[in-house]
C-alpha cells in the first residue's frame, strides 16, 4: 500500500511516484492518509473527486464522475493486465517474493523469539493470508501496522484513515460479513483491532454471533490508546483503559458456540504456533487471537509519521511562542516529553538511521 514516506515496499512507492499516468480517486487528504503530507504524485494526475475532476492541473467543478468510474471498474475487472514490473493493473503485487522494502524485509521471519514487538509482528501475518480474505484494520496501531502486510491476489483490504472513528471496524466487520453472505462469495473475514477501539463497540460482536458469522478477530492488547500515547501524553491517564477485561471469555459471554476458540500469544513462538494451527487457519466458528504488546511500542510507520508531523509543528510552535510570549509553552512541555519518550521507544530504535526527522529543536 502507498502512503508517501511510510510505504514499506520500495517497489510500490516507485510504482506510484514514477507512474506516467495516475488516476487518483476520491482523495480527502489529512496528515495520516498522506504519510504526514509526504506523498509525491505526478503533477498531471487525474483526480476524480465527488465535487470536481482535475485533468492536467486544471480543476473542473461540478462534474459527476460516477459514469466514468463504472466503466473503468468494468474494464479492469474484465481484463486485469500484467505490467512488466510484476504488478497487475488492479494494483495488486503479483506475488510477494523478492519485493524490495524501505523498512527491512517483508517476509515473516521464522527465527524471531521472545515478546511480540510492533516492528516485526505484522509481517508474520503475510503467509497466513489467503486469496479472497477480507482484511479490516481498525484505527490505531493496527492501521499503521497492517501497512507491512503483503496482500494476496484477490484479497480485499478496508481501513479508514480520514475520520478515524475508533470502534468503527466492529460494525464494518458485521457489514463485510453480511455483504459476503448476500453475494454468496467465499473467503475469511479478518479484523485487526486494538483494545481501546474494541471497548467502544464491543457489543456488536453479539450481533455477529447471533447472525451465525465466523470471522477471525485479532485483538491487540496493549493496555490502552498506544497511538495516542505516541502522539501526545504517553503516561497521561486519559490514554489508559480498563485492563481487567477478560478477552478470553468474551466470545462465550456474547453467546458464541462452545466449539469456538480464543487463542492468546505473548511471544513470537506462541504466535507462530497459532498461525500454523490448522483449526485457526480454517476457522469453522468465530475465533479470537489476543496478542499482547507493550503500551509504548508502536509500528514504525506510526512512529515515523508522528516524527514527521512533530518535526514540522514543534519548530513552528516554538517560533510562535517566541514571537507572542504565549504561556501555552508550559503545556507544550508534554509534547516534548512525548517526543523524548518516543525517541527512547522500541519503535524508534528500530528506525534508527532514519533519524533525520527526529531532531528536537533547542
Ligand atoms: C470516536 C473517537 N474517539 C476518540 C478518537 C481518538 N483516538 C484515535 S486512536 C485512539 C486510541 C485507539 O486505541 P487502540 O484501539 O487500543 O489502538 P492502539 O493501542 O493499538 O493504538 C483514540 C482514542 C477517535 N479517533 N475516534
Ligand atoms: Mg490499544
Amino acid at each position: 500500500m502507498y502512503n508517501g514516506k511510510l510505504t514499506p515496499l520500495g517497489s510500490v512507492k516507485s510504482l506510484v511516484e514514477d507512474a506516467d499516468f495516475l488516476l487518483h480517486i476520491g482523495p480527502i487528504p489529512s496528515d495520516s492518509n498522506t504519510g504526514g503530507w509526504s506523498q509525491t504524485f505526478n503533477e498531471d494526475r487525474i483526480i476524480l473527486h465527488p465535487e470536481y475532476v482535475t485533468i492536467g492541473g486544471k480543476k473542473h467543478v461540478g462534474i459527476n464522475f460516477v459514469p466514468i468510474f463504472k466503466k473503468l471498474v468494468a474494464a479492469l475487472n474484465k481484463e486485469p493486465k500484467c505490467l512488466s514490473n510484476g504488478t497487475t493493473t488492479n494494483g495488486v503485487p503479483n506475488g510477494t517474493n523478492g519485493l524490495s522494502t524501505t523498512n527491512g524485509t517483508n517476509n515473516a521471519s521464522k527465527s524471531l523469539a521472545g515478546p511480540l514487538e510492533q516492528h516485526n509482528f505484522w509481517k508474520q501475518f503475510t503467509p497466513f493470508l489467503k486469496p479472497n480474505d477480507i482484511i479490516i484494520a481498525e484505527v490505531g496501531s493496527a492501521q499503521y501496522g497492517t501497512l507491512d502486510l503483503v496482500l494476496p491476489l484477490g484479497s480485499v483490504f478496508f481501513t479508514q484513515l480520514y475520520y478515524s472513528c475508533i470502534g468503527f471496524t466492529v460494525g464494518a466487520l458485521l457489514g463485510a460479513l453480511v455483504a459476503r453472505r448476500e453475494q454468496g462469495t467465499d473467503g475469511r473475514v479478518i479484523l485487526f483491532i486494538g483494545d481501546g477501539s474494541l471497548h467502544m463497540t464491543v457489543q456488536e460482536i453479539s450481533t455477529i454471533i447471533r447472525q451465525g458469522f465466523k470471522p477471525t478477530i485479532v485483538l491487540i492488547n496493549n493496555a490502552g490508546y498506544t497511538i495516542e500515547r505516541v502522539i501526545h501524553g504517553p503516561v497521561q491517564h486519559y490514554n489508559d483503559i480498563s485492563e481487567t477485561w477478560d478477552y478470553q471469555a468474551m466470545l462465550h459471554f456474547f453467546g458464541a458456540p462452545k466449539s469456538s476458540k480464543s487463542y492468546a500469544a505473548r511471544t513470537y513462538e506462541e504466535l507462530a504456533e497459532v498461525l500454523v494451527d490448522g483449526e485457526f487457519n480454517n476457522n469453522r466458528e468465530i475465533q479470537l487471537l489476543e496478542v499482547f504488546m507493550d503500551k509504548f511500542d508502536s509500528p514504525w510507520a506510526l512512529t515515523e509519521q508522528v516524527n514527521i508531523m512533530q518535526g514540522k509543528s514543534v519548530p513552528e510552535l516554538l517560533e510562535w511562542d517566541r514571537e507572542t510570549g504565549r504561556r501555552r509553552k508550559v503545556l507544550d512541555q508534554k509534547m516534548f516529553d512525548t517526543k523524548f519518550a518516543l525517541m527512547e521507544s522500541l519503535s524508534n530504535r528500530h528506525i534508527a538511521g532514519r533519524r533525520d526527522v527526529l531532531e528536537v529543536p533547542s
